[in-house]
């Protein structure tokens, strides 16, 4: 298989950016990217979007800084003309404006950004140029009916047109085929209709851009040129660094087309009422999709000749440039084939979650809630529900007794904090390591049950307070120290006979707790008193003193020594209280500390059970889906079953049915297919298609393609110059892949007139990449502009005056021609651009010399006035009624070079009476008559005159 010749595709406007993304699509197909390149160019930015990658696209832009000086500068720019919406809005002159600009972007930037392109394209394309294959081909697509594509097309053709001869003439081995594509609407609507299909603009649009095109397509006889204007009016933008190719494209301030700027030009028409609906006439695609694939095929079958393309052109051939494509298509459905595959392979693999995979993962995670709301009832039945809970046990226990100490030392040394440090080590221990990096900020992804399991800060936290709780209640440990308080308390309320002291609460005080913080207040009150009645108050005081003992207290000893000893006494109480009682809160702290972690591994277990309940319903919900999904694709199988037997008759593309039985057997795999089905060949051999089908289709679509109707390139020559037989063609060109050889060279023999080329080695075209499909492209050139019966009938309604209506945005009709310095005083009327005329200056009228013997003086003067002085003026000295001397001057008179002018608007711009009577009469000068033609006929002519 040899290499695409390298195309370079210029995408112009909606239309032109449309059929260009579909060639890539062709490419994509054909896995030739690499030798394909884009360059995207609209008004409006929303079709640019949507372009090939690495397309370079073209926003073409107007600079408001230049805007109003322009309007009235460019001659083709009109007031009315409306410049600032978005695209062109179907006005060609916008169009062409709009790459003419200067501004931030000038005319000059987007020449050298195409030339640019085009010329890298060509150097890096990895593409060997030989002496047989040495075509570098550059399509520009665009529409003749809107406002960009058309209006800027000619202007690109120039531009084109530079660069292909400049890199032939750079390149000996090199030709470079320019193709153009324009698509057209038809127009077979009746005359007389008010409202033709598509847009009323598109109309003149296209009678003007085909003149446009009549012209271009002249240029090897009558050299044109289109001025640049943002060159004469230069300034503003960046021309002071114009590339040097670039500026050697212009004469003075335009580009001179020397040549038919394109080697054939391939015209296409639309059927403006299919091409709106969007409905096509086959169910196989839809119209726009034909159309556009038709351009994008023929381009593509181009690229796949083996010889140079500009060779075969019409330009090296002598045929007529302008021509047409079809094409038609046959094909295997077999990406089809392969999505239907997949979709059966989809459902086999959800059938098994919905009866395997999700039913176990379901049964898991119930046993697993029922553990879970197991030992939250009873966290004991952690022992038979989990492994290894007596290895936690011991561990546990072993390190409880070492780091806080059993029994006597568990209480008599640890505090809160030492419960606190080896519990938190122990969920420390339990918590599963949390994901790491982004996964971890994604904590909404529903755990599966694994990861659930894995966290068992829960039961492990069950467990180790267990043993806490176990360990405290061991005699020595918190019982002896809360006995020993208890002990204390009840002993000293009684020793100092609390009951009775309603001042600190008395017999009221029930609980132990109160009754610490009585005895707490009545120490602390009572050591007070004695301190200060030992300081300062007389000892006999200390007899009141008294009552603070129990009557049985001994009082042997003189006052001052019992009283101190009774304060001692005091103070050793008080003090074995606050021991006791500090002892047993500590205990309690510890002892809480413990219960509230136990409340914590409970909630945590809460947690558990709600994860695996959601994951629960989790499942259940993927049950259903997937169950749903399940009956969607087998309706969607059993659909596309019958759309996959069933025959596919579009006009351009047939597709093949394939064999029911071949579809209902459920051992045809994605694999299978892949491994099995790589051509036509294969399919037909394995029976998937019936051979029968292949040539009875081979057949009928070769005929589609032959017989294309193409309503806008129908032609008729009466009327015109052209002689048809001599520039035709006709080739009808059959591209297949390698292995379907024997379907295709059969089919040949059927072909019917023209030349007929087909793919494979010594031929014109090679074999090609697509082994689904076989391939009839077509091409025909026939006639030049002025035979097509569209411009016939576009001319006629403009002679008839039907396009007057349909003007759209236009003041008049005749402003679709966006190229007005091509056409003559009519079109250029439409735009008030004032035509220059030189003409001969007469000399004056000598009465005497008018013959007219028959008059009499006053009759011959008023002649004169009447019509003689027009009619001097209009056949000058050679006016057989003017005696002409030998020795004068020969005036020609103004009919030969007043161009486009009668004799009645003559007659009209005449001066006025009362100035040819004082003229006559001697008393005005031959000048003030001269002057007075000359401004009527400037002021009704719109024209610029000068004498020679
Ligand atoms: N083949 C083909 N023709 C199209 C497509 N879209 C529009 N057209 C035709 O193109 C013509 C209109 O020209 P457009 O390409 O839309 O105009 P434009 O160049 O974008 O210019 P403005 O939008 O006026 O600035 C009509 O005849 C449409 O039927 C398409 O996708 N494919
Ligand atoms: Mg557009």
């Amino acid at each position: 298989m040899t290499d695409p010749l390298p195309t370079f595709t210029i995408g112009v406007g909606q239309a032109g950016i449309t059929m260009m993304n579909t060639l890539a699509e062709t490419v994509e197909r054909n896995g030739s990217e690499e030798f394909f390149d884009y360059f995207a160019i609209d008004t409006d930015g929303d079709t640019l979007g949507s372009v090939p990658s690495g397309t370079t696209r073209v926003r073409l832009n107007v600079s408001d800084a230049h805007l109003d000086e322009d309007m009235a500068t460019y001659p083709y720019l009109t007031e009315g003309t409306e410049v600032g919406g978005k695209g062109a809005e179907r006005q060609r002159p916008v169009g062409r404006y709009k790459l003419d600009s200067r501004g931030h972007e000038t005319f000059d930037d987007y020449f050298e950004s195409l030339w640019y392109d085009i010329l890298e394209h060509y150097q890096e394309v990895d593409y060997s140029f030989t002496q047989d294959r040495d075509s570098y081909n550059i399509f520009l697509l665009h529409s003749l009916g809107g406002g960009t594509g058309s209006g800027t097309f000619p202007l690109l053709s120039a531009m084109l047109n530079r660069i292909a001869q400049r890199i032939e003439d750079q390149n000996d081995n090199v030709d470079v085929y320019v193709g153009g594509v324009g698509v057209a609407p038809q127009v077979d609507f009746d005359p007389e209709v008010t409202n033709p299909p598509g847009e009323e603009m598109y109309y003149p649009n296209t009678y003007s851009a085909l003149s446009d095109l009549s012209n271009l397509l002249g240029a090897d006889a009558e050299a044109l040129d289109i001025p640049i204007y943002s060159k004469s009016f230069s300034q503003g933008g960046s021309l002071s660094n114009v590339d040097e190719r670039v500026e050697e494209s212009f004469t003075g301030n335009s580009i001179p087309i020397e040549r038919v700027p394109y080697n054939d030009y391939w015209l296409v028409g639309v059927d403006e009422n299919l091409i709106t609906s969007g409905t096509g006439t086959d169910f196989v695609e839809g119209y726009r999709d034909q159309i556009n694939s038709r351009v994008a095929e023929s381009i593509y079958a181009l690229s796949e000749m083996e010889q140079s393309v500009e060779n075969w052109s019409s330009r090296a051939k002598g045929t007529a440039p302008l021509g047409t494509v079809g094409h038609a298509q046959l094909q295997v459905p077999h990406q089809q084939v392969r999505d239907f595959c997949e979709m059966k392979d989809e459902r086999d693999e959800k059938q098994t979650l919905v009866t395997e995979t999700i039913p176990d993962q379901l049964e898991d995670l119930r046993t697993e809630k029922d553990e879970l709301e197991e030992i939250k009832q009873d966290p004991a039945a952690i022992n038979e529900l989990l492994e290894n809970v007596s290895d936690w046990e011991e561990n546990y226990r072993g390190r409880f007794e070492s780091q806080l100490g059993a029994g006597n030392a568990l209480v008599r040394n640890s505090s809160t904090d030492d419960v606190t440090r080896v519990l938190d080590a122990i969920e420390a221990e339990a918590t599963p390591e949390a994901p790491e990096g982004e996964d971890a900020e994604e904590s909404d992804e529903p755990e599966d049950l694994e990861d659930i399991r894995a966290d068992q800060r829960a039961e492990r936290l069950l467990v180790a307070t267990d043993i806490l709780e176990e360990m405290f209640q061991v005699p020595n440990a918190a019982p002896a120290v809360e006995n020993h308080w208890e002990e204390t308390v009840s002993k000293q309320w009684r020793t100092y006979d609390m009951a009775g002291r309603t001042k600190y609460g008395g017999s009221a005080t029930s609980t132990l707790e109160g009754k610490v913080e009585a005895l707490k207040t009545f120490y602390s009150e009572k050591i007070d008193e004695f301190q200060e009645e030992l300081e300062n108050v007389d000892l006999g005081t200390v007899g009141q003193l008294q009552e603070a003992f129990p009557p049985w207290h001994p009082l042997t000893e003189s006052d001052r020594e019992a009283a101190e000893k009774k304060l001692e006494q005091l103070r050793d109480s008080r003090d074995d209280l606050l021991e006791a009682d500090g002892r047993y809160q500590r205990v309690q702290a510890m002892k809480e500390a413990v219960r509230s972690r136990r409340g914590r591994a409970k909630n945590l277990l809460d947690d558990k059970i709600s994860s695996v309940n959601s994951l629960i319903t989790a499942r259940e919900n993927e049950k259903e889906e997937a169950k749903n999904r399940i009956e969607a694709l087998n309706r969607s199988i059993e659909q596309e079953k019958d759309e996959l037997s069933s025959e596919g008759t579009g006009k351009r593309l047939g597709i093949f049915p394939i064999r029911r039985d071949k579809l209902d057997d459920e051992d045809l795999t994605l694999q299978r297919v892949d491994d099995e089905l790589n051509s036509l060949d294969d399919y037909v051999t394995q029976k998937f298609i019936d051979e029968r089908k292949v040539r009875n289709g081979i057949n009928q679509w070769l005929n589609n393609a032959t017989s294309w109707e193409e309503p806008v390139f129908n032609m008729n020559y009466s009327g015109t110059d052209r002689d048809e037989a001599k520039n035709t063609r006709q080739e009808m060109w059959l591209l297949y892949h390698e292995d379907n050889e024997e379907y295709a060279v059969e089919s040949v023999d059927t072909m019917i007139g023209g030349t007929t080329r087909r793919s494979g080695p010594d031929n014109l075209i090679d074999y090609s990449n697509d082994p689904y499909s076989i391939s009839f492209v077509s091409f025909h050139n026939r006639g030049p502009v002025e035979a097509l019966t569209l411009y016939q009938r576009l001319r006629n309604m403009a002679d008839n005056g039907q396009l007057d209506p349909m003007t759209g945005k236009y003041r008049d009709y005749r402003q679709a021609f966006g190229y007005p310095e091509w056409y003559d005083r009519d079109i250029r009327l439409a735009f008030q651009i004032k035509s220059r005329m030189e003409i001969p200056e007469p000399p004056e009228l000598d009465i005497d010399r008018v013959e007219k013997a028959d008059l009499s003086e006053g009759e011959k003067k008023n002649f004169i006035k009447q019509t003689g002085l027009d009619t001097y003026m209009w056949r000058g000295t050679m006016w057989e009624d003017y005696e002409f001397g030998d020795d004068d001057m020969v005036f020609d008179g103004w009919d030969r070079t007043l161009e486009g002018i009668t004799f009645t608007s003559l007659q009209q711009a005449t001066p006025d009476p009362e100035l040819k009577s004082r003229w006559l009469a001697g008393q005005a000068d031959w000048s003030d008559i001269l002057q007075s033609y000359k401004e009527n006929l400037e002021e009704r002519e719109q024209l610029q005159i000068t004498f020679e």
